[in-house]
């Protein structure tokens, strides 16, 4: 559905509640309880994340952001010019504004969220920074459908996913990903990505624990989506955030954890929580330079530049096809 009432083209292929209903039923069905995380982002959780990426121990928004300026001519001239940009899981202006001030005459901006207020902001707010700019908004899951990246050769096709989103991927399905976005990919085309990078455990575990509470509020917030969405009767003060690097597994887990023995009715569905239980509500992996690297060639994409900030705390990569 378009809609065109708006100075820019909306595709609205947002996903209905129902996927959401089955996604938790099927995900409090498991033996382990987990949701996906892409659930996090409604209004409440898109502007909980905006806060997050201001926290002083979130390190990961302000690293990247601070890459994508420093070596900003550098990615445009890797880019090239007339680029047309779509960014997955493009959240909030912020980002993308570091980006597209360095680049030369871009063609077309392509924002594509989950999240409808997230991707709405975004749209409207380039376009008032860029009022010559071709902007499309596309409202879709990205795991669902990627027909949108379906374009002509000779566009220098560049798809931006920042922030480490990858990382929120388990690791088969982010080899699976990154070879879907290779296949849509002509030989002008490239990937823009920014990953995550390995570092000391206590700075991963304070930017996921932070003192004010606002990582922990995301957390709980898809709980309060359920009570608005669903006939759900979910307390949230039953469960609490934790959020712990694994080692073995390189990445931080996030669960919300039931603080008591209790019962939780979803829909038509009664389950039970033990004391202790926890719902996994999300993965992020962190990567070595070379375990990324290797993550590409497996995608069947070849690193063609990379940059990173002084601690190497975070990479900016540029895929293009072999
Ligand atoms: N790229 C931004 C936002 C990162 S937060 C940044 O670097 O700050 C992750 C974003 O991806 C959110 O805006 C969320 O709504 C969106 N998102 C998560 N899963 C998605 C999915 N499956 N399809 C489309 N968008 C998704
Ligand atoms: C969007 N994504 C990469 C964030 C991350 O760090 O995994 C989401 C997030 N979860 C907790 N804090 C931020």
């Amino acid at each position: 559905m378009k809609k065109t009432n708006l100075p820019y083209t909306l595709v609205d292929l947002q996903p209905d509640v129902s996927s959401f209903k089955e996604d938790v039923i099927a995900g409090f069905e498991k033996t382990h309880k987990a949701l996906p995380a892409k659930h996090f982002y409604d209004k409440t959780g898109s502007s909980l994340f905006n806060a997050i990426t201001k926290l002083p121990e979130y390190y990961v928004s302000r690293t990247e952001m601070d890459i994508l300026h420093d070596f900003g001519p550098d990615i445009a001239e890797a880019i090239g010019g007339r680029a047309h940009i779509i960014e997955l899981g493009s959240g909030s202006f912020d980002k993308i504004n570091q980006v597209l001030p360095f680049l030369k005459s871009p063609a077309s901006y392509k924002p594509v969220d989950i999240s409808i207020s997230a991707l709405q902001d975004t749209a409207e707010r380039v376009l008032e920074r860029y009022p010559d700019l071709e902007v499309t908004g596309i409202c879709a899951d990205y795991t669902s459908t990627l027909d949108f990246l379906h374009q002509d050769r000779g566009n220098n096709k560049t798809i931006c996913f920042l922030g480490s989103t990858i990382g929120n991927f388990q690791k088969e399905e982010a080899a699976a990903f990154l070879q879907s976005l290779a296949g849509e990919l002509h030989d002008d085309g490239q990937i823009l990505i920014g990953v995550d990078l390995k570092k000391d455990t206590a700075v991963l575990h304070n930017a996921y624990n932070d003192p004010a509470g606002i990582t922990a509020a995301f957390n709980l917030n898809i709980l309060e989506r359920m009570n608005k969405e669903m006939k759900a009767d979910i307390d949230s003060a039953g469960f609490t955030h934790h959020a712990f690097y694994s080692e073995e597994n390189g990445r931080i887990e996030m669960h919300l954890q039931s603080s008591k023995e209790q019962l939780v009715s979803l829909e038509e569905h009664t389950f039970h929580f033990s004391k202790g239980e926890t719902i996994h509500t999300e993965n992020s992996h962190k990567f070595s330079i070379a375990e990324f690297i290797a993550l590409a060639k497996q995608s069947h994409l070849n690193v063609d530049a990379f940059w990173t900030d002084e601690k190497e705390w975070f990479g900016v990569f540029l895929l293009k096809r072999p």
